[in-house]
C-alpha cells in the first residue's frame, strides 16, 4: 500500500496541461472537453466532446502511443448529432463515457442526447470506434452523467445515472437502475444522494467516469456542484460500492479529492469546472481524463490503492456526524 502523505494531493496534475484545446483540432471548432478515455490496441482512445461554433457538440476520436501526447485526432466526427432520425439529437451529442463489454465484444457509448425536452440518456455500441449503432433514448429527460457497469448482475445490466426531479428543492441525485437488454431499464434506485447545506456536494450530484472494479469494491469518482454567489463550483469525490450488489454503498468520501486551481480549469466557457468523463487504470496508476472549464481536455493521476486507502479513512459512512 502506498501511504499518502498529510495534505499531499491524491490526484498530480500533468505538468504539460493542458493535452488538447481547440486549436489542436483538424477543424475550426469552440472548444474540445468532457472526453471519455479506454486503451484500445495499447493506446489511449480519447472520445472527446467537441463543441462547434454553432454550440452544437459532437464526438471525435483521438489516439496516442503514451496517452499524454503526439495525439493524432481525426479529421471528421466519429459520432455526429443525426436529428432527421434521432430527433433526441437536435442540440448535439455530449459527455460519452464508454464501457467495454467482454460478454459482448463490443464497447458501450453511454452519451447525453440533448432534445428539445432536455438532456437525456442514449446508448451506442462500437466494435472499432468507426462505425457505431445507435439504441437510441433510454433514459427521458431531464438525465445525464450516466454509464454501463461492464457486467451483469443476477443476469441484468446495470447502469449509473442522474434523473434530475421536476420538484424543485429535492435535490438531483445518483441513481442505478436495471436492464435486461439494456434499452427498456427499470429497478431505479437512488444510490447517493446529494448532501445538503453547506457541503462541497450539498444539491447536485453526478457519476463523473465509468464504475471502476476494484479489489475492495466498484469504485466511483463523482461530481458535486456547489451553488456559490459566484456560480457554480465543480469539485470531485469518491464512493465505493459492493462488488456482488451494487446497490450498496460501502464508503463515500466526507472531503472532495480534485477541485478547479489551474488557470485551465477555473477560466474558460464555464468557469471553475473539473468533469472527468474516462479513466484508465494500468498497474497502480490511474490516468483520469477531465474537461477544464468546458474548454479543454487535461490530465492528472493517481495511486489506486492510495485512493481506496483514503477512502477507508475518509469515509463519512462510519463517522458518527448527522449529514442531513
Ligand atoms: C454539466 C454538463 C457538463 C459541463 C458542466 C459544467 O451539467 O453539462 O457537460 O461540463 O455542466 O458546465
Amino acid at each position: 500500500m502506498v501511504s499518502i502523505k498529510k495534505f499531499e494531493d491524491l490526484f498530480k496534475r500533468y505538468e504539460g496541461n493542458p493535452i488538447i484545446q481547440a486549436s489542436d483540432l483538424p477543424y475550426r471548432a469552440n472548444s474540445v472537453f468532457n472526453a471519455a478515455a479506454v486503451a484500445v490496441d495499447n493506446e489511449t482512445l480519447l472520445l472527446m466532446r467537441v463543441e462547434d461554433r454553432r454550440g452544437i457538440s459532437h464526438l471525435t476520436v483521438a489516439r496516442s502511443v503514451d496517452g499524454i501526447g503526439n495525439w493524432r485526432i481525426e479529421s471528421s466526427p466519429a459520432l455526429a448529432p443525426e436529428p432527421k432520425s434521432h430527433p433526441e439529437e437536435i442540440w448535439g451529442i455530449e459527455d460519452p463515457r464508454i464501457t467495454r463489454i467482454d460478454e459482448l465484444g463490443l464497447w458501450v457509448v453511454v452519451y447525453t442526447a440533448y432534445s428539445r425536452g432536455g438532456p437525456l440518456v442514449a446508448l451506442a455500441t462500437t466494435e472499432d470506434f468507426k462505425t457505431f449503432r445507435r439504441m437510441g433514448a433510454v433514459m427521458p429527460p431531464e438525465d445525464k452523467d450516466a454509464a454501463l457497469f461492464p457486467v451483469r448482475f443476477g443476469g441484468r445490466w446495470a447502469m449509473i445515472h442522474r434523473p434530475v426531479s421536476v420538484f424543485t428543492g429535492m435535490g438531483a441525485h445518483i441513481w442505478i437502475s436495471f436492464s435486461p437488454d439494456m434499452k427498456h431499464w427499470g429497478g431505479h434506485n437512488i444510490l447517493l444522494r446529494a448532501r445538503k447545506g453547506a457541503w462541497w456536494d450539498a444539491n447536485k450530484i453526478g457519476l463523473s467516469p465509468p464504475p471502476l472494479r476494484t479489489e475492495r469494491g466498484w469504485l466511483l469518482l463523482y461530481h458535486g456542484v456547489r451553488m456559490t454567489s459566484g456560480g457554480c463550483l465543480y469539485r470531485l469525490g469518491l464512493a465505493l460500492l459492493d462488488l456482488e450488489d451494487p446497490t450498496k454503498v460501502v464508503a463515500r468520501s466526507d472531503e472532495w479529492v480534485f477541485s478547479p486551481e489551474e488557470a485551465y480549469e477555473t477560466t474558460g466557457d464555464v468557469d471553475k469546472v473539473v468533469f472527468p468523463c474516462g479513466w484508465i487504470v494500468e498497474g497502480d496508476t490511474i490516468r483520469l481524463y477531465y474537461g477544464g472549464a468546458d474548454k479543454c481536455i487535461a490530465l492528472a493521476t493517481a495511486s489506486l490503492s492510495g485512493l481506496l486507502e483514503w477512502l477507508e479513512s475518509h469515509n463519512q459512512l462510519n463517522q458518527d456526524i448527522i449529514v442531513e
